[in-house]
């Protein structure tokens, strides 16, 4: 490639994105197949190539970035706390977090938050919370307690998070695994009912739609009569709704599609609109207080930037009605992808979600790569996204998107995958 790395690690030249590729290749992990972009600039639903090449970014950073990128806003808080204080530590009171507490607690309507920082130890948060639950004021035995997940799950990359997980690419080799896991098949209420039986059962944890299993939607009301099982069964319903949440599906979590509270809700991601890692567990006093001083907690939970940006955050997405343009963009997104792709070719066989959570099939085996193909095209095309599964690729846009947009990004979606059906 003509250049030398060392040279240029001293010089102060610009980088080529194959410099940049070649720099992570050579001196970062290689715990990530990226598609091969490099990005320098985002804003609003925009991010531009160190090259200057200009992209409609259609993953949203796994939905952190709901707000877009750089919302003036968000950042407007971030620099504005930045100038008087970023971290003291749980060890002392700051003036931020007990008025964001309140904030988020009213705008979600829980009696308390538990502030973390990413989504996994949201997650953790909320199995913590359970298992304390469970023998505080429900009275499992000590060391007993089991807490139910779904197959197809996927929580983050801790060995707690892994040890629920179904896919061996998250498992394979990182044993042993946490114990007091129970996995009933998602979307099955049979099975969800007949594991609470157990009177050791401290609660279900699950995803209303399951993200990166494909963006897998449940049937109408099995969430909500998962939840009436929970509560039969003395249970707690767990929401992880650190992808779903925040006006992603089309309501401001997606359980309010489904009319009923969970206990518990993970938030994560868009609450900070993909400006710093901010994440939350919302729940009820009688849940958050069996965990007391010195119990749980983390550097950076609750800092006063953390705080900061989520309540800007949170306001541009009530502001700005983003729940209602997801609701109504992701119907036009879905009709687009049925009528012009779906019943247009056999190569796609359904387009499915909720919102501006969405994925499109294609007829190509799990362990294709069709679909990194297809993104790969996309991409020349001016539009990011990625395939969960070799065949399945997710298309979840930042919520500020205009309907003119997204219609400009239906047409490259649609012309580039039928430049896989010509001859
Ligand atoms: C990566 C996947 C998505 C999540 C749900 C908790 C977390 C996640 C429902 C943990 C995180 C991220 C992780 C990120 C890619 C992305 C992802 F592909 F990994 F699986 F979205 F589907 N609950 N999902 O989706 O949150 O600790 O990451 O803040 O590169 O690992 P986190």
């Amino acid at each position: 490639m003509g250049y030398n790395l060392k040279s240029m690690l001293t010089g102060t030249q610009t980088y080529s994105s194959a410099e940049l590729m070649a720099l992570e290749d050579q001196y970062g992990a290689h715990n990530y197949h990226p598609l091969p972009v490099v990005l320098s600039r985002g804003e609003g639903v925009f991010v531009w190539d160190v090259e200057g090449n200009r992209y409609y970014d259609f993953l949203s950073a796994y939905s952190a970035v709901n707000q877009g990128h750089c919302h003036p806003r968000i950042i407007n808080a971030l620099t504005e706390q930045a100038q008087k204080l970023t971290l003291t530590s749980r060890a002392f009171y700051n003036d931020v977090l007990g008025r964001y507490e309140k904030y988020i607690t009213e705008y979600f309507g829980y009696d308390r938050v538990l502030p973390m920082n990413t989504g996994v130890e949201g997650g953790e948060t909320a199995v913590k919370l359970c298992r304390k639950w469970a023998y505080e004021v429900k009275g499992v035995p000590a060391n007993q307690a089991k807490i139910i997940f779904a197959t197809g799950n996927f929580w983050g990359r801790t060995l707690a998070a892994i040890s629920s997980s179904t896919d061996p690419s998250s498992t394979r080799n990182f044993g042993p695994y946490m114990p007091g896991y129970v996995l009933v098949p998602y979307n099955d209420l049979a099975a969800l009912e007949e594991a609470l039986q157990d009177p050791h059962v401290a609660g279900f944890m699950v995803e209303p739609i399951q993200g990166e299993a494909g963006v897998v939607v449940p049937d109408e009301g099995y969430l909500r009569k998962a939840y009436e099982l929970c509560k039969q069964n003395n249970a707690l319903f767990i929401a992880d709704e650190v992808q779903t949440g925040i006006a992603r599906t089309g309501e401001l979590l997606c359980c309010d599609h489904h009319g009923f509270k969970p206990d518990i809700v993970i938030l994560g991601k868009a609450l900070s609109g993909g400006v710093l890692p901010v994440s939350a567990v919302l729940t009820s006093s009688e849940i958050m207080l069996t965990i007391h001083p010195g119990e749980h907690g983390s550097t950076y939970g609750g800092n006063p930037l953390a705080c900061a940006v989520a309540m800007a955050a949170l306001d541009v997405i009530r502001d700005e009605n983003l729940s209602a343009n997801a609701q109504r963009l992701g119907k036009i997104f879905r009709q687009r992808m049925q009528e012009d792709l779906v019943d247009k070719t056999d190569l796609i066989t359904l387009v499915r979600g909720m919102g501006l959570l969405n994925a499109i099939v294609i007829n190509d085996s799990e362990t294709g790569d069709l679909g990194w193909q297809i993104c790969l095209k996309l991409r020349d095309n001016g539009l990011l996204a990625k395939p969960t599964h070799g065949n399945i690729i997710r298309f979840a846009p930042p919520l500020v998107m205009t309907e003119e947009q997204l219609h400009e990004c239906c047409d490259i979606i649609v012309k580039t995958v039928l430049h896989f059906t010509e001859e």
